[in-house]
């Protein structure tokens, strides 16, 4: 019935053979402008579309819209006729930064910045939107969900993964910042530090970096929202609406005492596992992403060659958190959970420990990425407070926790066995660049002792071999050419360790050298690098400048040969 009489309505449009050319001129004194018009049907996109097709900019089928060039008069006209029409919101400028927060972008920066990331570096990173926020999924303006995919795409095949929320929790300023800084870091020092190269080069970071867009809209106006913006929950205009979306992932949903069934409370878990767009979003990527790699049993381990990483990044408190946060017990991985957790929090100085220790969580974010899917799962809590003052998070919040990122990147492939063998810490060349055939000292030391072990003691053992690799790494079957102890033993968790890398056979250009070490438990470590440039041999290749003036010099030492020595020819001696 009510496509009967649009049909009728927008009629007279077609009939009137209604002019966008007239209309456009008009627009000078009446002020035309970007309007959306939905269309409930197909049948009205078309007749739309017939009639408005000078002025039509394009349609979205996906949404049910066009968007037109209007003035005035067909807005009238068009909302007349029973259709929807809004006022299309240009870019505009960008907001301002937070007042009192220079350091923290807004939604809209974090955005543009993320463009800015993909358009000077296309080969290596994308952004993919992922789904909706829920004031964008309810026609209440909102958000896209972009996840940013950092990975040189040149080198394809399957590669390990880290995968990073930020700002689920909308007042937790420090957060989203953090994930923006990671992905500026890794693009910037990509080719110039040899750790974020290979990183870069051989794995995967993928980052949302504004998980609850709406909710942070309300935090950058200075309230302390922590849910999304759900207006079905509490009440439409009450500042304790929405769902807390670190309550709404679907495994072990609504357990346990580890949220709440009030739709006031800050802990309101959603009216049903993964309720909310935001959980949705995240929950569908991860799914697209990871393999599934653990069985339905509360007792299932994944395997210990499993892959991936996944870090949900909140504030505050100065921890490291890893499953289980619904129960005490500990997880069937809970060793592997408990041993890069220590290692992570080495590297940013927080407290490691199991979620519930803090207080009991069901239905959070790591608790679904290990549970469901396997992966190593973890949540920091940044910092000391939710509107961190800059200077703490610039000094402190943001290089600590850049070491702790770096090292959940390299060890994404298998992090469950990686991270308990030793790190490489010191690594140098005798030379960053040497003439071809030229041997070059390497030296680097491997620390089995890097946990943090404020909560608990992480076994720790000898070291018992050391290695490095030139170009292709040891996931790539490459060929280990072992490194000495510096004393002439291995015998101590931490050693300082030497070789000479022979460069005859290497190729003019970069190299890449990969250095790793195990430990007396059998465990490799995470590998580290560095760049070693190898010029030309010397005496063999001169470039053009030089050969003249070689020449030059030969032609001289020629004619003064002759007149000193008459009888000797170059290359020849006379006797
Ligand atoms: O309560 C939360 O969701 C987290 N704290 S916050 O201040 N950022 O809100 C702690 C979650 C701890 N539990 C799990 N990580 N499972
Ligand atoms: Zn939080």
């Amino acid at each position: 019935m009510r496509k009967l009489v649009l049909a009728l309505l927008i009629a007279p449009l077609l009939a009137t053979g209604f002019s966008i050319a007239a209309s456009a001129q008009d627009s000078k004194e009446t002020g035309s402008g970007l309007v959306r018009v939905y269309f409930p049907d197909r049948e009205i996109r078309n007749k739309v579309l017939i009639s408005f097709e000078a002025a039509l900019l394009l349609t979205n089928d996906e949404e049910g819209y066009h968007l037109l060039e209007a003035d005035s008069e067909d807005v009238v006209r068009l909302k007349a006729a029973g259709l929807r029409v809004d006022a299309e919101k240009g870019p505009g400028p960008p907001s301002p930064r937070l007042p009192g927060f220079p350091c923290y972008e807004t939604v809209e920066e974090t955005r543009i910045e993320a463009e800015a990331i993909v358009a000077s570096a296309p080969d290596m990173a994308s952004l993919i939107d992922v789904g909706d926020s829920w004031e964008k999924d309810n026609g209440l303006g909102g958000y896209d969900l972009h996840v940013l995919k950092l990975t040189n795409q040149s080198i394809g095949g399957a590669k390990p993964k880290l995968f990073m929320t930020c700002g689920l929790h909308a007042r937790e300023y420090t957060t989203s910042p953090l994930c923006l800084d990671f992905s500026n870091h890794l693009i910037d020092r990509y080719g110039v530090d040899a750790d974020v190269t290979w990183i870069l080069d051989h794995h995967e970071v993928h980052l949302l970096m504004q998980a609850n867009p709406d909710g942070r809209k309300q935090a950058e106006a200075g309230l302390y929202w922590r849910k999304n913006t759900n207006q079905n929950y509490c009440s439409p205009g009450s500042q304790n609406r929405g769902a807390d979306l670190n309550r709404n992932f679907p495994f072990g949903w609504g357990c346990c005492g580890g949220s709440s069934s009030n739709q006031c409370a800050s802990d309101y878990r959603g009216s049903a596992p993964e309720s909310e767009p935001e959980t949705q979003a995240v929950v569908g990527y991860m799914r697209s992403i990871f393999p599934d790699q653990r069985g339905s049993a509360a007792s299932d381990a994944a395997p210990d060659d499993a892959t991936g990483v996944y870090i949900d990044v909140h504030s505050y408190g100065e921890l490291v958190l890893w499953p289980w946060g619904y129960t005490v017990n500990s997880a069937p991985n809970g060793a592997a959970l408990q041993t890069l957790g220590r290692k992570l929090a080495h590297a940013n100085q927080y407290w490691p420990g199991q979620a519930i220790g803090l207080y009991p969580t069901s239905g959070a974010t790591d608790d679904f990425g290990y549970g469901d899917l396997g992966i190593a799962s973890y949540t920091f809590e940044l910092g000391t407070t939710f509107f961190q003052q800059c200077d703490v998070y610039e000094d402190t919040i943001l290089p600590d926790n850049l070491n702790a990122l770096l090292y959940a990147a390299k060890v994404s492939r298998t992090p469950y066995q990686t991270p308990s063998g030793p790190d490489v810490t010191l690594l140098s060349l005798e030379s960053v660049a040497v003439a071809r055939g030229v041997p070059v000292g390497l030296s680097a030391t491997l620390d089995d002792t890097r946990f943090n072990n404020v909560n608990g003691l992480e076994p720790v053992q000898a070291i018992s071999a050391a290695e490095y690799y030139v170009d292709i790494p040891p996931w790539s079957a490459g060929i280990g050419m072992p490194l000495s102890a510096d004393d002439g033993a291995f015998d101590t968790s931490v050693e300082a360790v030497q070789g000479t890398l022979g460069t005859g056979e290497l190729s003019v250009g970069r190299h890449i050298i990969f250095v790793r070490g195990r430990d007396e438990a059998g465990s490799w470590g995470a590998t580290s690098a560095v760049f070693l440039q190898v010029d030309p041999p010397i005496g063999v290749w001169v470039s053009p400048w030089w050969g003249r003036v070689l020449f030059v010099f030969a032609v001289l030492a020629l004619g003064i040969g002759r007149l000193s020595s008459p009888g000797s020819l170059l290359g020849k001696t006379r006797f």
